[in-house]
């Protein structure tokens, strides 16, 4: 709608061509001063108090056990609070604008199309918004996808329908040896047992279709693929002992849902211990028992495969005698 002159409120006209217009704009700029100097405030009280714990780390998983994981935590929790800010200010402008700009008559406000400055600033304001997420989101994926010429250990993973074989390599690549091996059955969890303190390599691939290799306590999952793709990834260290479960994240077939495992992180001296009675021809659950930890996998358990009356369907009608 197009305003005529004669319907421009008086009021208005005087403000915008009135002298005092001046003390208008310095009243505005203190007030977002104000404005900025309140949200500064909020974000040193914000950021004085551990603000992941404080919001339940914005939905993001917490609990991370390896520097990379911390790294993307915080990233996370930088962009949520970068975001809130935004959204504190725009939706501060929009109850301003609601207030300042309400219906006082018939007359139209001030127009104001064509502000080079305002329009200057919601181009470019985004633009930099962006530029500095993508920024710290570039460091950290170049950081967490970073592969070291000699990492302390090197595992390799064969993902399988439906189980996992761990593989603990002399050297990095398809050249190198495996020296120890633990494989997966359907009435056993395999444990992968890795030091803290050292830099791992996973180096993945898969017998048939594709898997994904994922313990959430690494907030990182990486697909595990067929044929000559070997993806790699590393951890710099674990820095919290424990037992954690690891799944499958990728739809593989039927028993998908059943492909757990346990990554039991150790003390590397332990590890030394493990990986010595493998070698020399133990069990996996021997030589677990010989570093005093839990033979079998603590964090899940076998799921049952088979299927019967009792727990397929059971709401079904009773089965016909004999099948
Ligand atoms: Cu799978």
């Amino acid at each position: 709608m197009v305003a005529r002159s004669s319907e421009v409120r008086p009021s208005a006209v005087r403000h915008s061509a009135s002298p005092r217009v001046g003390g208008r704009r310095g009243r505005g700029a203190g007030r977002l001063a104000g404005l900025g100097l309140g949200g500064v405030a909020l974000l040193v009280l914000l950021t004085g108090c551990d603000v992941g714990q404080t919001f339940d780390g914005f939905g993001w998983p917490q609990g991370g056990i390896s520097p990379e994981s911390k790294r993307m935590y915080d990233l996370w929790i930088a962009s949520c609070i970068a975001a809130l800010a935004v959204g504190v200010f725009v939706w501060g402008l929009i109850f301003w604008c609601v207030v300042r700009y309400r219906k006082r008559g018939n007359a139209l406000p001030v127009q104001t199309r064509y502000n080079m400055p305002m329009e200057f600033l919601y181009t470019i304001a985004p633009i930099l918004i962006v530029s500095v997420l993508f920024y710290y989101t570039a460091i950290v994926q170049t950081d967490v996808d970073k592969l070291s010429k000699n990492p302390d250990v090197t595992v390799e993973v064969v993902a399988f329908k439906w189980n996992w074989q761990f593989n603990y390599r002399d050297g990095q690549g398809t050249e190198a040896r495996t020296t120890a091996s633990t494989l997966g059955t359907s009435e056993v969890i395999p444990v992968l047992v890795l030091p803290t303190n050292r830099s791992i390599r996973f180096e993945e691939t898969s017998r048939d279709v594709i898997h994904s290799f994922w313990v959430p306590e690494l907030l990182f999952k990486r697909d595990v693929m067929p044929g000559k793709i070997r993806n790699v990834f590393e951890v710099s260290s674990l820095d919290a002992e424990g037992a954690y479960v690891g799944r499958c994240a990728e739809l593989c077939g039927s028993y998908h849902a059943f492909m757990n495992f346990e990554l039991r992180v150790v003390s590397p001296e332990k590890y030394d211990q493990f990986l010595a009675a493998k070698q020399s021809g133990k069990s996996t659950q021997d030589a677990l028992s010989a570093i005093g930890e839990q033979p079998y996998a603590t964090s899940t358990q076998p799921f049952d495969t088979r299927r019967t009356q009792d727990n397929f369907n059971p709401d079904d009608v009773p089965a016909r005698t004999g099948s």
